[in-house]
């Protein structure tokens, strides 16, 4: 057989429409700077609950230990941040947030339709449920293989890939459940309320 053999054709052999793997206006970076608009909190896990309330049947909580027992998810993500840098193929550890919600046995109320994101500092964000239960949105406390450092939101921090990384909340804290949207830090600041980097909804 020659080299110059010819593609096969048919259906399966079709180009599939892709998008690029970086989204519009971004640059690549290897570094992973920090963007912290608080002082970086000192966190106890001894003394930790991760707190679920709001439009649920029941408040509830789970401590660190608890949380260590979720089903444990590592997933490869890219991050981008609405200032226009992006950061490929990042390895996280931790949890699916779904996975922790069945863990806790947080009962939504069929009224939820939103989630704020809260952390042990002022910083809040919010996102529609959906990208919350998304297949890739996670609790993560690795990075590359390694404990989450305290910068970077170590212990704990929400990762929602799908979503600029503002939506990323550090020393995340809990997550109060919404009936409607409402602007958290950044989204009452003038960041958009949802964040889509492939749609660029980087300002409201
Ligand atoms: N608590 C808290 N979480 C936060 C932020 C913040 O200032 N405080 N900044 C957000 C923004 S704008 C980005 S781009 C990412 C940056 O994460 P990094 O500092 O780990 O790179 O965290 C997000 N989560
Ligand atoms: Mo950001």
């Amino acid at each position: 057989m020659g080299i110059f053999q010819r593609r096969p054709s048919g259906p399966e052999f079709a180009p599939q429409p892709t998008r690029p793997r970086v989204p519009p206006n971004q640059s690549v970076t290897t570094s992973f700077p920090t963007l912290t608009v608080e002082q970086i909190p000192s966190v106890d896990m001894n003394n930790f609950t991760f707190r679920f309330w709001g439009e649920v049947r029941e408040p509830t909580g789970m401590t660190w230990q608890q949380l260590m027992a979720v089903k444990h998810t590592t997933m490869t993500a890219d991050f981008h941040c609405v200032t226009g840098f992006s950061m490929l193929g990042t390895e996280w550890g931790g949890a699916l947030v779904r996975d922790v919600l069945e863990a806790a046995h947080v009962q939504l109320s069929t009224s939820a339709r939103f989630v704020m994101a809260h952390c042990i500092t002022e910083f809040t964000t919010n996102l529609p449920l959906d990208a919350l239960l998304a297949d890739d949105t996670m609790l993560v406390w690795e990075w590359n293989r390694l404990p989450l450092t305290n910068e970077h939101g170590g212990p704990l921090r929400l990762l929602v890939p799908s979503l600029y990384a503002w939506k990323d909340a550090k020393w995340v804290s809990g997550f109060e459940f919404l009936a409607e949207d409402r602007p958290g830090y950044w989204e009452s600041r003038g960041y958009h309320m949802h964040g889509d980097p492939w749609k660029e909804e980087r300002y409201g």
